[in-house]
């Protein structure tokens, strides 16, 4: 019996009567219809129209549709970013462009992100006759994304720095609302902002000055964007060692790389920077970061149309991230330009690595912020037991605590767009600039966040076309691409060494004056106290690690990245909500953030986490095995 004759418990005889709407209809027994109808002594064919109109009969699916969330302005919506705006950057062109920009995205271009997702890119190998021409096909709204960027001055504003020390705090500002709606342009904007930065500090000159303009041009014809090819088989993690590919000189002093890239995403960009070993006459080459140099390549084709140098393998088949072609490429002599020093590759790719870092923490805090923000007007068009849910206390709390992690992400991250902006005009303490490390936290924080958020949309937010579960895989690689967190968390250490330890003193002073000015300021009191244990706890830590070898350290990494991020973060809530213009929002997301461990390398520490017979402890707990009966 179908869905809809068991509704209407009714049985459905053999043979037909006369056509209805064409069709022979066939002859029905009503079993139970109403008493009224059938008091009204009406035909079972009278009975039958009657039935057409009940809600789930027929075609008719019922008369509730829940309302859908709606993506407001993203500009707007945010207290946050404009009253961090409103406090730093009080320019009237930057807010009326943001919030121009902001309307776009919500009317215009959030549509396209989302065409990206239904229309991912594909590989065609061959022409139909037969000859290789591995063209990654990709969606017209993809190719929007690429104009608009450059319109919008997407890469553009950090270079002409139209504001100063805040132009990179401006730039990202309108990447932060661009990223979730981007159908994933922002990675190939992450990569040529690094390579305009490259190319900026190695020098704008010849064989780079024209790809630099166009890195960095607003004329959609001429915007080009660039790669970011360090990824082999061996050297995912360890660039260093497992870079394989290998530099042929050539006499005119260029040279032709022969190798294997095995991740590289936005792989219809029209430049490259990437890292090889130079042969020397023998054709060997020097092992390790040492042996490792950096080369600027173009993607460009020969008059059959054929790929210059490089083979399209394969596209990647990805969780996430589908909107945008990553693939295997074999570099099968392509012509190159070394722009480093011989050897300095790993160093002068580093500028890149730090500039699509920051890239990756703003898609992740922007990706908290858009679920946090969908969840929230959800919550006001969606009823449950009786209530709106945003009525409901238990709902409210959960997307509060939402919030408190995506303010904590913004704010850590804008800071580091607020450093680099002052180190790139001149005005930067390389000391201060480093800590920016830290942001890597808000790549896990994003997952987790983004999970919780779906989960608000109920069974919804576990249905594809409501482009609600794209924005959790998507999520998902922000903690990976860029470096692991264990990798990044290595690099925290690193940094640290590098600097001789000069850049924790300058964290320790600059968090410890973000709090002296709020410590009269009564209602934040217990934030103020819990950080300033914190700060004190991270303090005691440093010593004792000081005394201890690098094996101690190396186990202490994520939680010590961990603990600089979440203390740094509390620091800024704090700050900002002592700021004049600041909101009882701000001063309350302050206080609950600083509820949390702050410094979890502290507890951890206190209870043995890292002494030396640990590691042997964790090996055992993993490889258990069923011991024999
Ligand atoms: O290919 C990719 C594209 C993905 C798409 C990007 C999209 C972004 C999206 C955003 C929005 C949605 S991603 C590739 C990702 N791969 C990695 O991140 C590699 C992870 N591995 C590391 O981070 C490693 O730590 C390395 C490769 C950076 C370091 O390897 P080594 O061989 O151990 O290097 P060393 O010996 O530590 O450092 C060599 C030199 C040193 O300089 P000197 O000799 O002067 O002391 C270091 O100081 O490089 C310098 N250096 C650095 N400088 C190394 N790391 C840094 C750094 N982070 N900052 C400054």
């Amino acid at each position: 019996m179908s869905a809809c004759s068991a509704l209407l418990n009714s049985r459905v005889s053999g043979g037909c009567c006369r056509l209805w709407r064409g069709v022979p209809r066939p002859v029905v027994h009503f079993r139970s219809a109403s008493v009224a109808e059938r008091g009204a002594g009406r035909s079972d064919e009278e009975l039958w129209e009657a039935a057409s109109y009940l809600p789930f009969s027929g075609a008719k699916i019922g008369s509730f549709f829940q309302e859908r969330p709606a993506l407001k302005n993203p500009f707007l919506e945010d207290a946050l970013l404009r009253g961090y705006l409103r406090r730093h950057l009080p320019q009237e062109a930057a807010f009326s462009d943001l919030c121009a920009f902001g309307e776009r995205v919500s009317k215009e271009v959030d549509v396209w992100g989302r065409e990206c997702e239904v229309t991912p890119p594909h590989l065609v190998h061959f022409d139909p006759w037969g000859r290789r021409v591995d063209h990654i096909v990709t969606s017209p709204a993809w190719k929007r994304m690429k104009d608009l960027s450059a319109q919008e001055g997407l890469v553009a504003i950090g270079y002409e720095r139209p504001f100063g020390e805040w132009s990179r705090v401006y730039q990202m500002s309108k990447l932060y609302i661009y990223s979730p709606s981007s159908g994933l342009y922002t990675c190939p904007l992450a990569m040529t902002d690094g390579a305009a930065k490259v190319i900026q500090s190695i020098g704008v000159s010849w064989p780079v000055d024209e790809a630099y303009s166009r890195l960095t041009t607003r004329q959609p014809e001429r915007f080009w964007t660039s790669g970011q090819w360090m990824t082999e088989r061996q050297g995912g993690s360890d660039v260093g060692q497992g870079t394989e590919t290998v530099a042929v000189p050539q006499a005119d002093g260029s040279y032709k790389l022969h190798g294997f890239k095995w991740f590289t995403s936005a792989t219809d960009a029209d430049m490259t920077l990437t890292l090889a070993r130079i042969q020397d006459r023998t054709g060997a080459t020097t092992p390790g970061s040492r042996g490792l140099s950096l080369f600027y390549a173009e993607v460009s084709r020969d008059e059959d149309g054929l790929l210059k140098g490089i083979e399209v393998q394969r596209l990647k088949d990805k969780l996430g991230t589908r909107q945008m072609p990553t693939a295997e490429l074999l570099l099968d002599g392509l012509p190159a330009h070394r722009l480093s020093e011989v050897g300095r590759g790993v160093a002068s790719i580093a500028n890149m690595l730090t500039i699509t870092r920051i890239h990756n923490s703003i898609s992740a805090a922007a990706a908290m912020r858009r679920v946090v923000q969908l969840a929230g007007d959800y919550a006001t068009r969606r009823t449950a037991f009786g209530k709106l849910l945003k009525d409901h206390p238990l709902h409210m709390q959960t997307l509060a605590r939402m919030e408190v992690e995506t303010r904590g992400a913004f704010l850590l991250v804008m800071d580091v767009c607020r450093l680099l902006g002052r180190e790139e005009s001149g005005r930067g303490d390389p000391a201060r600039y480093e800590p920016a490390t830290p942001a890597h936290s808000c790549g896990q924080t994003a997952v987790a966040v983004v999970s919780e958020g779906l989960e608000s949309f109920g069974g919804q937010g576990y249905i594809e076309d409501t482009g609600l579960p794209g924005l959790l895989r998507d999520a998902q690689v922000l903690s990976i691409w860029e470096g692991t967190t264990n990798v990044l968390s290595l690099d925290v250490l690193r940094c640290v060494a590098r600097s001789s330890g000069l850049v924790l003193h300058a964290y320790f002073t600059h968090t410890k004056s973000l709090l002296a000015g709020a410590s009269s300021v009564s209602p934040l009191a217990p934030a103020v106290k819990a950080l300033d244990r914190a700060l004190s706890e991270l303090e005691d830590f440093v010593q004792v690690a000081a005394s201890r070898g690098p094996a101690y350290l190396e186990l202490a990494a994520r939680d010590l990245a961990y603990s600089l991020a979440r203390i740094y973060a509390g620091a800024l809530l704090i700050d900002h909500a002592c700021w004049k213009g600041a909101s009882p929002s701000d001063t309350y997301a302050a206080l609950r953030w600083c509820e949390r461990d702050l410094c979890p390398v502290a507890s951890k520490q206190a209870r043995g986490c890292y002494d030396p017979n640990t590691p042997p402890l964790d090996a055992a707990l993993v490889y258990d095995r069923p011991t024999q009966d």
